[in-house]
C-alpha cells in the first residue's frame, strides 16, 4: 500500500469522531501552494447532538505582506461514506481570512496522544497528491511520545510525505483574547 495513489490510502477504521474531539496541537505540518498556517496552530473539534463534527482552529499567519495575526477560523464538517473521510468547509471569524472547502482525512489516531490528519486539494493525472496538506496533532502542546514518533514515522511513508513536514512551534502568540497584532 505505499504506489502513493491517493485512492489508496489507508485512513483509520472505525474512527470514534467523540474520541477524536476535543483540543488538538498541531506539532508538525506539510503545507500546501499559497497562503497557510504558519505556527501556534491549535484545533478545536466537537460533535454536535445530532452527531455532526464542527471545529474552530487558531493559527498565526502573516498576510498582505507583513501583518502578522492570529487567524481565527471556524469549520463544519460534512461526512462521506467513509468514517474517518470528511468534507471540511471553513471560513475566517475576519471577512478577509481564508474560506475553503478540503477534504479531512484522519489517517491515525489513538485519540489520547497523536492524530494524522491529511487533506489532498489537487489530485495529479497519475492519481498521485499534486497539491495538499497534512498536520500531525497531538494532545499535548509539548510534543509526541517517543513510541508515538515511531507511528507517525510509519504513517507519513505510507501517505508518502516523509521528509516534507517542518516543525510547528507553539511560542503562546496566538494564546489569550488578542487577536491580532501590527508587525
Ligand atoms: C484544521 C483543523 C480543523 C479546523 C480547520 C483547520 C484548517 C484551517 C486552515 C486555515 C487556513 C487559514 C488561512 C488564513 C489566512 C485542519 C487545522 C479550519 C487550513 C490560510
Amino acid at each position: 500500500a505505499q504506489d502513493c495513489q491517493v485512492a489508496n490510502i489507508q485512513v483509520m477504521q472505525n474512527l470514534d469522531r467523540n474520541r477524536y474531539a476535543g483540543t488538538w496541537y498541531a506539532v508538525a505540518k506539510k503545507d500546501p501552494e499559497g497562503l497557510f498556517l504558519l505556527d501556534n496552530i491549535v484545533a478545536e473539534l466537537k460533535v454536535g447532538e445530532d452527531g455532526k463534527m464542527s471545529a474552530t482552529a487558531r493559527g498565526r499567519v502573516v498576510i498582505l505582506n507583513n501583518w502578522n495575526m492570529c487567524a481565527d477560523m471556524i469549520a463544519t464538517f460534512e461526512d462521506t461514506t467513509d468514517p474517518a473521510k470528511f468534507r471540511m468547509r471553513y471560513w475566517g471569524v475576519a471577512s478577509y481570512l481564508q474560506t475553503g472547502d478540503d477534504s479531512h482525512w484522519v489517517i491515525d489516531t489513538d485519540y489520547d496522544n497523536y492524530a494524522i490528519h491529511y487533506s489532498c486539494r489537487v489530485l495529479d493525472t497519475d492519481g498521485t497528491c499534486l497539491d495538499g496538506y497534512s498536520f500531525i496533532f497531538s494532545r499535548y502542546e509539548s510534543g509526541l511520545r517517543p513510541e508515538d514518533q515511531a507511528i507517525v514515522t510509519m504513517k507519513k511513508r505510507e501517505i508518502c510525505l516523509l521528509g516534507k513536514y517542518r516543525r510547528v512551534p507553539h511560542t503562546g502568540f496566538c494564546n489569550g483574547t488578542q487577536h491580532s497584532e501590527p508587525p
